[in-house]
């Protein structure tokens, strides 16, 4: 069997961070511990020099990592990464910030991966290079004359191409990407994006659903979804749910309806939009109290935008609490730092409501935690932004437009007032839609139709 080796900008490394790996991870060391495996990747440590990998091993998994220079990590994490691709493939062009060298730096560490992974590979490895940070790497691989199967997946979602042209260096990166042989997104809408692009940018020839021509080469695309593991994670909520944090959050409720949102601190998940809708629900139930707990674990602090976003949200919160507030009740709690999983799972089966409102998000896995982790007797209600990937999916939840306030405000009053039958047929249709999902399975579907076998066979 092949191994694989897996290419993104952070590395889970067994010692360090190998706790927090979020459910992807965990399913990519699981496939990659079956057939042996390499990650490499960036070690998440800023160094005065970066040079040669450091080596660990843990069963049948290598990992290989290279420390980014200060200016490395401004340039291309902080700078062109997050500051302007994740902005403009999100739809959000005004949030970017465009420096020049910040986009030659970008180009400069994806040809530093290239260069440090080239040696370490083998003639049947197949390669599986992960999102946004990396668009140059397949090209940067092919440069050095590596043929081995290589795969691209973009977690986040793509918009149409003058959306994407917005942003200052991403022909080439279109380009770029189009050096590997299987390409994977969220859903079939970036797919479609992001192969709209290619015809406009790349040159490339589309052929049908999944697959284009390019300098001769066949690229295929697909369509794979990230998931979560449903049944373990509702396991995970029935227990935690019967947990002190759980049992004092509810005591604390006094048996108003608690509405939830849960997401990392940052410009495309809605935060300030949600809060407005909040606002609009409690103005519009004089005297009927709720609850409404956020929690948004801060991230990407080095980049001004976030730091803008969380003092907006800041304001945001306190105006709300000062304006509808009494002495023995606010509307309104805003965490500002991250749970553990297990807790937020308990949370989420006590929430009436789970409030998912990104202006744009590739998938949203919290979205389908939300789902697993209800009382199927007595389910809450996902309201749900339309602009999730995760839409596609659950398209039994309540559909909002998040730029819309009072749409989002009567979505979330009818989630309130919603009758147990109708939130136990909407509940039963979005957990029939996850249920039989998993990350190895996410995983495993995408590394099938990377297989050398199925690339051979591909008619052109
Ligand atoms: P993210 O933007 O990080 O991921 P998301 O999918 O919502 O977004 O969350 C990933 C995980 O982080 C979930 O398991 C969630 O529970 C956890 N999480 C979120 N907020 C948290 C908090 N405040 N405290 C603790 N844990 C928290 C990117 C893309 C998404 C895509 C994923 C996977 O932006 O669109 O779904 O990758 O492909």
């Amino acid at each position: 069997m092949s191994r694989i080796v897996v290419v993104s900008n952070r590395v889970p490394l067994p010692s360090g961070n190998a706790g927090k790996a979020g459910g992807l991870a965990v399913a990519l060391l699981g496939l990659m511990e079956r057939r042996g495996g390499l990650w490499f990747g960036w070690s998440g440590a800023v160094t005065e020099r970066a040079d040669a990998p450091a080596f660990a091993q843990r069963g049948r998994v290598g990992y290989a990592t290279i420390d980014l220079t200060d200016a490395e990590h401004r340039g291309y994490y902080s700078g062109y990464s997050n500051g302007v691709l994740w902005p403009m493939l999100h739809n959000l062009p005004h949030l970017m910030a465009f420096r020049r060298q910040d986009l030659e730096t970008y180009r400069r560490v994806n040809r530093r991966f290239a260069e440090h992974l080239a040696p370490l590979l083998r003639d049947e490895d197949r390669i599986w290079v992960h999102d946004y940070h990396l668009m140059c790497l397949p090209g940067c691989l092919r440069l050095r004359g590596i043929r081995n199967p290589t795969g691209f997946y973009l977690h986040v979602p793509f918009p149409s191409p003058d959306a994407a042209a917005v942003a200052p260096g991403i022909r080439g990166l279109v380009q770029d990407v189009l050096a590997a042989d299987m390409l994977g997104f969220q859903t079939a809408a970036d797919r479609d994006n992001f192969a709209s692009s290619a015809v406009s940018f790349g040159g490339a020839l589309r052929t049908g659903d999944s697959t284009m021509l390019c300098d001769g080469r066949v690229v295929r695309l697909g369509v794979f979804p990230a998931e979560i593991a449903p049944r373990e994670f509702a396991a995970t909520a029935e227990f935690q749910a019967r947990s002190e944090s759980s049992r004092l959050l509810a005591k604390s409720v006094q048996g108003q309806a608690l509405l939830l949102g849960v997401d990392r601190l940052d410009p495309t998940k809605g935060i300030p939009e949600r809060l407005e809708a909040f606002r609009r629900l409690v103005a519009r139930r004089p005297g009927r109290r709720v609850a409404f707990l956020q929690i948004a674990a801060p991230s990407r602090e080095e980049v001004d935008a976030y730091r803008r976003l969380r003092e907006e949200i800041d304001l945001a919160a306190g105006s709300i609490n000062s304006e509808f507030g009494e002495p023995d009740w606010l509307p309104l709690r805003l965490l500002a730092r991250p749970q553990a999983r297990d807790t937020l799972a308990g949370f989420m089966r006590l929430a009436r409501v789970g409030v998912v409102t990104p202006l744009r998000d590739g998938m949203n896995l919290v979205a389908k935690e939300y789902v697993a982790a209800q009382d199927p007797a007595d389910p809450g209600v996902l309201v749900l932004s339309r602009f999730a990937g995760a839409a596609a999916q659950l398209g039994s939840s309540l559909m909002v437009n998040p730029h819309d306030a009072e749409g989002v405000a009567e979505a979330l009053q009818m989630a309130l007032d919603m009758p147990l039958a109708e939130r136990r047929a909407r509940w039963r249709a979005a957990w029939d839609a996850i249920a039989d999902t998993s990350p190895e399975g996410w995983g495993e579907r995408f590394l099938r139709s990377l297989s050398s076998d199925d690339l051979a066979a591909m008619p052109v």
